[in-house]
């Protein structure tokens, strides 16, 4: 007999405080057993993702494709007739008719080599680097926000985000390639606000850098410095993007950070599990199935479903499509949601591939819109299959890769991160936690940003840390450094376990 025959109740425990470790509880034989296992991908419990009953497909999100607006408003046109001849480009020198700039041709197959756009002070339009928000120096990050902020001023930025507020494309195979075009276009916009010449691109927010620290909303990332600090409501009232107005109106954006218990960063497992995947459905998802759909796995490792943990981590204007476009956020993640997808690419197809691999239509797995050749919602004349395009990132834009430390260089190149050599197999970069901040498991380490971890807490400094040494110097002190500063302790690999 099967041994399972036996059990008269199995269920799944994730205490949620017990991050990374999953508790499942058996009842055999009347007696009670518990199973502990530690995983890599989740640190709380997700419902299973399940499939819509084939006869609820037009009442649910499967059949609809719009998001009801929360507020019908008086709606000024979306893009601009600029914008219109201009945004669906992939080349430089077609789009540079949007920059003002000048070229020997407007023809939109160019040869890279005459993939110019030279701007009218003479510089050439490169491509745009996205870099990690924490590797920016402070002065490129500054400049990033000075463009929102005047975007937001001038109405540009809700103007934008309204088409993801209508047309945002998602739970299925377009969603990925949907939002890369709507970035590129964002992109486009904020670098027509930052003064030349640049190369700046908008920074993504690798996540999984917040993932693994005890409290991720003590993260520097959370204070004055990025993303700005919120009062008891949620409203967004200190930072760089204070008092934004939503597009439905509201005088702040809102988050609620944690509040949603299925929230949670990216984590580095989930995102090599993405990276690792040879089966295009399984990046390319059908992630809101009908019952009928055979063909496709809803595992909760799916892209799409680590970007909405995100979402739902943030809460307020993020937790919800029609309103998440109101908050920076959504852009600097999903310029990481594109970066993975890209580093997919890279790895798992060569060039041919890239252009052509697409997840086969199937009505029975997801509606039409997502369908290789369908328009891409809002933005014809481009189809769902030109968003493969090697042209974005041959032309475009770029990503800086993702911030790494190992044993001999203990350093992240950035101040706001942190590598962290006790807690893992490898040593690995993690976000700065704020003072005030729950550091515990850390003490002993530089994790705190201007403070110090003093009994599981970021604490004010009596004296100010040294100045961080300059290159040269840095190097020097890096030879005589024979021992991590903070050495590995299995009670605190524990501790961090438990919290
Ligand atoms: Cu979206």
């Amino acid at each position: 007999m099967h041994r399972l025959a036996d059990i008269s109740v199995i269920f799944l425990l994730l205490d949620v405080s017990a991050a990374f470790r999953d508790i499942f509880s058996y009842t055999l034989n009347n007696k009670e057993y518990v199973e502990t296992v530690e995983q890599p991908w989740f640190r709380v419990h997700h419902y299973r993702h399940t499939k819509i009953p084939a006869e609820q497909k037009d009442q649910s999100p499967f059949g609809k494709h719009h998001p009801v607006p929360d507020r019908p408003q008086e709606e000024k046109p979306f893009w601009t007739e600029l914008e219109k001849r201009t945004f669906h480009c992939t080349t430089r020198a077609c789009v540079c008719e949007f920059f003002g700039g000048s070229n020997s041709s407007l023809a939109l197959d160019q040869p890279p080599s005459k993939n110019t756009c030279r701007m009218r002070d003479g510089h050439l339009l490169k491509p745009a680097i996205r870099k990690e928000i924490r590797m920016m120096t402070d002065e490129e990050r500054m400049s990033v926000e000075k463009a929102l902020n005047e975007m937001k001023r001038d109405g540009t930025y809700n103007r934008l985000s309204r088409i993801h507020k209508y047309h945002g494309v998602h739970f299925g195979p377009a969603f990925t390639i949907w939002h890369r075009e709507f970035l590129k276009r964002f992109e486009l916009t904020v670098r027509k606000y930052l003064p030349y010449p640049h190369t700046l691109g908008i920074p993504y927010w690798d996540t999984s850098l917040d993932s693994y620290m005890p409290e991720p909303k003590d993260s520097i990332m959370f204070t004055s410095t990025f993303l700005g600090t919120t009062n008891e409501k949620g409203h967004v009232i200190a930072g760089p993007y204070a008092n934004w107005t939503t597009m439905e109106g509201l005088p702040y954006i809102t988050r609620k950070l944690g509040n949603d218990p299925e929230g949670e960063f990216l984590t580095p497992a989930r995102i090599d599990w993405t990276i690792a995947q040879d089966d295009v459905n399984k990046v390319l998802a059908a992630t809101l199935p009908l019952s009928t759909c055979e063909s496709h796995s809803m595992d909760d490792r799916h892209l799409e479903y680590s970007h909405d943990y995100v979402h739902f981590f943030i809460s307020g204007d993020m937790g919800a499509s029609w309103s998440s476009s109101n908050d920076v956020i959504f852009i600097y993640h999903h310029s990481m949601v594109d970066h993975i997808f890209e580093l997919w690419r890279q790895r798992a197809q060569n060039r041919t591939a890239r252009e052509r691999q697409y997840t086969e239509s199937d009505e029975r797995c997801f509606p039409a819109w997502h369908n290789g050749d369908s328009f891409m919602p809002f933005m014809a004349p481009l189809r769902n299959i030109d968003g493969l395009s090697n042209a974005y990132t041959d032309n475009m834009y770029e990503f800086e890769p993702r911030p790494t430390c190992d044993i001999t260089k203990q350093d992240c190149g950035s101040k706001y991160l942190h590598c962290d050599v006790a807690h893992n197999i490898e040593p690995t970069c993690m976000s700065k936690i704020r003072l005030g901040g729950n550091c515990t498991g850390f003490e002993g380490s530089r994790v705190c940003y201007e403070a110090e971890c003093v009994q599981g807490k970021c604490q004010q400094i009596a004296a100010p840390l040294p100045d961080i040494p300059k290159m040269d110097e840095k190097k020097q002190e890096m030879r005589k450094i024979k021992i991590s500063p903070f050495t590995f302790s299995p009670k605190l690999t524990k501790d961090i376990l438990n919290m």
